[in-house]
């Protein structure tokens, strides 16, 4: 199927979610302010060959020492929502224990900055920096690390409840478990399939326990996860590669789909676990009833769609960006919202991140069509009745991309690293333009 064209005038429903997303480890820097303890993603990146240009989060962009210029610049852009995450072991530095107040103090300036600009806080807990300590006793390898987790969302969530009414838990597990933990791209550097699906396990247990850790605060508002799901289509129209595509389906988008919204593991899914598995007794009696506990909304990632072969291999059909994995799709974010609404009912969606990175530093024309295409297709499934009440654009600035280091720039506002100076780009002034008008 062709993309959509861009049709002009394409006006958003009323209280629109216009958005923007950051995540602490890639923007905050101030990696030993304010005792602050290190996370994984701070010993991961200080090893050698580890991030392709040796960068770290060390300083990234300053964020936690220009939190208000950044918060003046999203009032210029007119936001509607904020999406960050918080950095667990800035407020808990050794992972459990005893809170760091002035880590915690740095959240509620925050909260109360954009509060006062008129800005929605939503904020992630959770944004792949497990604190150190917490590693070296086994990290989410260890199923008590759903409990530590789970205490560390209660803490934050009766702490800002008052001010925050909108939470996600985790982003991306899928990533976490892919490159963190089968790949050992990412921290904490596993390569271990049969680790990873165990480690998957307990960050979807985490999950479950801190929605309910955050029902017990007593605050009122709403959580859910974020996740990145890709359409996944058959490479070709053999009978193979669409039975192909409904098993990489259930591995990219329903294994994690429907433990969360549906309390079970596929079980196409289960099936390709072998029998010697350890996730399999990793999975307790009750897990998948604590896992699907009642979702209030969910952070959709879109980055781009899967093609599978009649082998089960992965084939592009687009052009990519700079990144080499995002091929450029926009039909796709239709096809999955509608899939959403059609296969999980019509909780609350909101885009939690969507973007390219760009080589054209302040010009980004580029930028400006993905996301206006990306737009287009989302309109399309809220006309047809995908409950989407947002949108946040992956990123409001230039930041530290894991493993590229600082060689891919996917803000709509650059940062130059030497300076700390913020630039808006080009897109900036397009989505500021988008939301004013509540439209593309
Ligand atoms: C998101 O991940 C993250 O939430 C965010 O922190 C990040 O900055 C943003 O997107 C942009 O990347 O290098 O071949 O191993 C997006 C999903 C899944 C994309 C893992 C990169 C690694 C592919 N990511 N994938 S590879």
């Amino acid at each position: 199927p062709a993309a959509p064209v861009a049709p002009v005038g394409l006006v958003f429903p009323k209280g629109f979610g216009w958005g923007a997303s950051t995540s602490a480890y890639q923007v905050e820097g101030g990696a030993t302010a304010d005792g602050r303890g290190p996370s994984v993603w701070d010993v991961f990146s200080h090893e050698p060959g580890r991030t392709r240009d040796g960068g770290t989060g060390d300083v990234a962009a300053d964020h936690y020492h220009r939190s208000y210029e950044d918060l003046d610049l999203m009032r210029a852009l007119g936001l509607k929502s904020y999406r960050f995450s918080i950095s667990w072991s800035r407020v808990l530095p050794t992972g459990r224990g005893t809170v760091n107040a002035k880590g915690l103090d740095f959240y509620h300036r925050l909260v109360d900055g954009l509060l006062e600009r008129g800005i929605t806080p939503l904020v992630t807990l959770f944004h792949w920096d497990t604190p150190q300590a917490l590693q070296q006793v086994g990290g989410w390898q260890q199923r008590d690390c759903a409990k530590w987790f789970a205490d560390y969302a209660s803490t934050v969530c009766y702490s800002l409840g008052d001010k925050v009414q909108s939470w996600l838990t985790l982003n991306e597990p899928k990533t976490v478990v892919e490159v963190g933990y089968t790949a050992g791209v990412h921290a904490p550097g596993v390569r271990d399939r049969r680790i990873a699906n165990v480690a998957g396990h307990h960050l979807l247990l985490g999950h479950g326990l801190a929605v309910q850790a955050f029902r017990a605060t007593g605050r009122k508002g709403r959580i859910g996860a974020a996740l990145n799901l890709s359409p996944v289509y058959p490479a070709d129209d053999s009978e193979a590669a669409r039975r192909q595509a409904v098993l990489a389906d259930g591995e990219e988008n329903r294994r994690w789909l429907d433990p969360v919204l549906l309390s079970r593991y596929p079980d196409d899914w289960l099936a390709t676990q072998p029998a010697d598995a350890p996730v399999r007794t990793a999975i307790h009696d009750g897990d998948l009833a604590v896992i699907g506990a009642k979702s209030d909304l969910l952070g959709v990632q879109y980055y781009n769609p899967a093609y599978v072969t009649a082998k089960g291999t992965r084939v592009q059909k687009h052009p990519t960006t700079q990144a080499s994995w995002q091929e450029v799709y926009p039909q796709g974010l239709y096809d999955l919202l509608t899939r959403i609404k059609r296969d999980y009912g019509d909780i609350p969606l909101t885009i939690t991140e969507n973007g390219m990175p760009t080589v054209r530093e302040i010009d980004d024309q580029d930028r400006i069509a993905l996301l206006r295409d990306h737009l287009t297709a989302a309109h399309q499934a809220i006309s047809e009745g995908v409950r989407l009440e947002g949108y946040h654009v992956w990123s409001l600035l230039d930041n530290f991309e894991w493993a590229e280091g600082y060689t891919q720039r996917w803000g709509i506002i650059h940062v130059d690293y030497a300076t700390q100076q913020r630039r808006r780009k080009a897109s900036a002034d397009w989505y500021q333009q988008v939301i004013a008008r509540n439209g593309i």
